[in-house]
């Protein structure tokens, strides 16, 4: 079971629902998905078993959006494993150091990421900066964390990163990270308690370019060099979430330079038992209709 935000095709506003196998199924009394992440973990695995459920819908007959709302902020971590401290060390000749530092310090790197309606959904586009040569997609394990810091479920989040800025001078990397389109979430969320062992969960990203597979790899969570609750502590000490907040865990997967995502290329990120992301890449800004 997956906790989706969807629209009916042909329909308008978001709804929430669950979706199990290629049926999704409205909840009619939940009005936002940060509505969920207001409820402590044994609340929500009552809700989402015991509520009444609305309407249901083929997936073919809804589009998935982000599954992030309201004032749900997504964070991210960094340098939480062995090959994103090595990618960091080799971009950045001048202040290789900070990265090896952070990976062994107490305090781990946490950066905020993005606001709710910045990002991106499944069959969404991201974006690469137009002033940025080297851009990669960073296929991450996302924790979602309700208002009392418990971590109710898992999502994929794509933490689209510039190289190039980055490596230049570790003072950019809001810069780097924080632009138009640079957050992808999806395609739901899998409730924490049907997830046997996050620390044990194969990721894997495919990079498609002209319908041809151009870069494939595969890592596992269980390479993350902290703990999860340690990255959530160190989150919550210094602020307060209401509305719940979105930790993604950091990359195990950075494709070697001089590799740089394209614009058309298709960015496909598999997390066993939570989920798979999939985005077009567009160079760029693209102006999106606020409403
Ligand atoms: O230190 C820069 C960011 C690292 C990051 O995003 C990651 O390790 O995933
Ligand atoms: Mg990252």
């Amino acid at each position: 079971m997956n906790i989706v935000r969807y629209q009916v095709l042909g329909e308008s506003g978001a709804q929430v629902g669950l979706l199990t196998g290629t049926e999704v199924v409205d909840l009619p009394s939940v009005p936002s998905i940060a509505y969920l992440w207001r409820l402590r973990l044994d609340q929500l695995r009552d809700l989402l078993t015991q509520t009444a459920t609305g309407r249901s819908h083929d997936v073919a007959a809804v589009a998935f959006l982000a599954p992030v709302d309201e004032t749900t902020e997504v964070w991210a971590c960094g340098v939480t494993y062995e090959v994103s401290r090595e990618a960091r060390v080799e971009e950045s000749e001048r202040a290789a150091d900070v990265y090896r530092l952070v990976y062994d310090a107490a305090r781990p790197e946490l950066f905020f990421k993005s606001v709710a309606w910045r990002v991106r959904g499944t069959g969404e586009s991201i974006g690469v900066r137009a002033d940025s040569e080297v851009d990669v997609p960073e296929p991450e394990l996302a924790l979602v964390v309700n208002r009392f810091g418990e971590v109710v479920g898992y999502t994929v989040c794509n933490d689209v990163s510039s190289r190039t800025i980055e490596g230049e001078n570790p003072l950019y990397l809001p810069q780097a990270k924080v632009f138009h389109g640079a957050c992808a979430l999806g395609p739901g969320v899998r409730p924490a308690w049907e997830v046997e062992d996050p620390y044990d969960l194969d990721i894997d990203l495919t990079i498609e370019r002209d319908a041809a597979v151009i870069w494939h790899g595969g890592a596992s969570t269980a390479r993350l060099h902290r703990r999860l609750d340690e990255l959530v502590e160190y989150l919550m000490r210094g602020d307060a979430h209401p509305d719940g907040v979105v930790l993604s865990t950091g990359t195990c997967l950075v494709p070697p330079a001089p590799f740089t995502l394209h614009d058309g290329d298709t960015v496909r990120i598999t997390i066993a038992s939570v989920g798979t992301l999939t985005n077009t890449v567009h160079r760029g800004f693209q102006r999106v209709s606020l409403t």
